[in-house]
């Protein structure tokens, strides 16, 4: 049985703007571009929240709704440094880290815990080592694979935990809105709500045969998931010959701004991945964005460089994606270059890419 941390920091470009600015803490604050332009923002403080800001919400909007609402332009280097520090922090407890974003992962801890600790505790320390020597609060969740443990981090959210036994699984799983599920956004739920489904137990309960003829090869996988199941190892490494980032949506994203606003923070964690192997750039061959669309069909975009790609070149491509598709949203963004393993040198190809 596995023992999976899942960790994510609390409103984390708020919280990291809020640690060298201490006069913002306490204050609604967003972290996007200024009210008076299209943009949108990264996300809100705890107390803009309360105002109904959130993230990917237009800047004037969340003005309008929170009149005091204070708005910092991002400094994704900045994210950067301190994403660093945190998972030079997990590195005490485990080598096995899969980075999701720059705020939140994944932890294997089953190899970790000495005999008298627990799962629990680890994740327990790890926060309390995030606050005390980085000043930052995190969530985590602790539970037997990676799908429990993302939906345990936010259980308890901010600065909280939570722990799902092995024991607790099937209890856990009944009353679980199925909106939880990994990868049901909103298509999937209107589905499931209008065939009758609408938490993991009803879930349980319904004839897998229905299920496929609505999702296909995803109905076992469903199926399994509203049992609590989840046999995904962590994965600290990538394919060598790429590296990339993606994000999956909760909601789908339709409009063209709205998506182009996610591409400055995907671009800074990709590039942090990237740069933490210099010698990957004699390798590069392409640059390449992966649309996914709502109904699960996907789309690539590619052109062919050597040098290191700058986040404006995604634009194009990304806007050249969504023109194939124009009436449809979308629900996973991606980005990356793929490299040329012969032109590698001292690894041999074999990039890690453990964060
Ligand atoms: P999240 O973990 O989704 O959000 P958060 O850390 O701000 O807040 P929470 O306490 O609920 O975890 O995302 C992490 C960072 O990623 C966030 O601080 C900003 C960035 N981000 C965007 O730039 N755009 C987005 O739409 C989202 C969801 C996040
Ligand atoms: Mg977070």
């Amino acid at each position: 049985m596995r023992k999976i941390i899942h960790i994510d920091m609390d409103c984390f470009y708020a919280a990291v703007e809020c640690k060298y600015h201490p006069e913002l803490k306490g204050l609604p604050l967003g972290i996007g571009g200024p009210a008076d332009s299209r943009s949108v923002l990264c996300t809100a403080s705890y107390e803009a929240r309360k105002w109904g800001v959130k993230s990917a919400m237009p800047s004037s909007q969340a003005k309008r709704l929170c009149p005091s609402l204070i708005i910092r332009p991002p400094r994704f280097e900045l994210y950067q440094q301190e994403s660093q520090k945190v998972h030079s922090i997990f590195r005490r407890y485990t080598d096995q880290i899969e980075p999701l974003s720059l705020d939140e992962a994944f932890l294997d801890v089953s190899q970790s815990i000495p005999d008298q600790s627990s799962a629990t505790q680890i994740a327990y320390q790890i926060r309390r080592s995030i606050y005390q020597e980085l000043g930052l609060t995190a969530s985590a969740g602790i539970a037997p694979n990676k799908f429990l443990a993302k939906v345990a981090s936010d259980w308890n959210k901010p600065n909280g935990q939570y722990v799902i036994t092995p024991d607790q699984v099937s209890a856990f799983m009944l009353p679980l809105p199925i909106e939880k599920l990994f990868g049901i956004g909103r298509v999937s739920t209107q589905k499931l709500h209008s065939l009758g489904i609408f938490n993991c137990g009803n879930l349980q309960k319904s004839d897998l045969l229905l299920l496929k003829k609505h999702f296909g090869a995803r109905a076992w996988e469903l199926y399994q998931m509203a049992h609590g199941k989840d046999f995904r190892p962590v994965q600290t490494h990538q394919d060598p010959r790429s590296v990339s980032v993606e994000e999956t949506f909760e909601t789908s994203l339709e409009a063209v701004d709205q998506i182009l606003a996610k591409l400055p923070y995907l671009y800074a964690d990709w590039k942090q991945r990237f740069l933490k192997r210099p010698q990957q750039i004699p390798s590069l061959q392409s640059y390449f964005i992966k649309v996914k669309f709502v109904d699960f069909q996907q789309t690539t975009c590619e052109i062919s460089t050597t040098s290191v790609p700058e986040e404006q070149n995604f634009i194009p491509l990304i806007e050249k994606a969504l023109l194939r598709r124009p009436q449809i949203g979308i629900r996973l963004l991606g980005l990356g270059v793929k490299l040329n393993p012969d032109n590698s040198n001292s690894t041999g190809g074999q990039l890690s890419l453990a964060l």
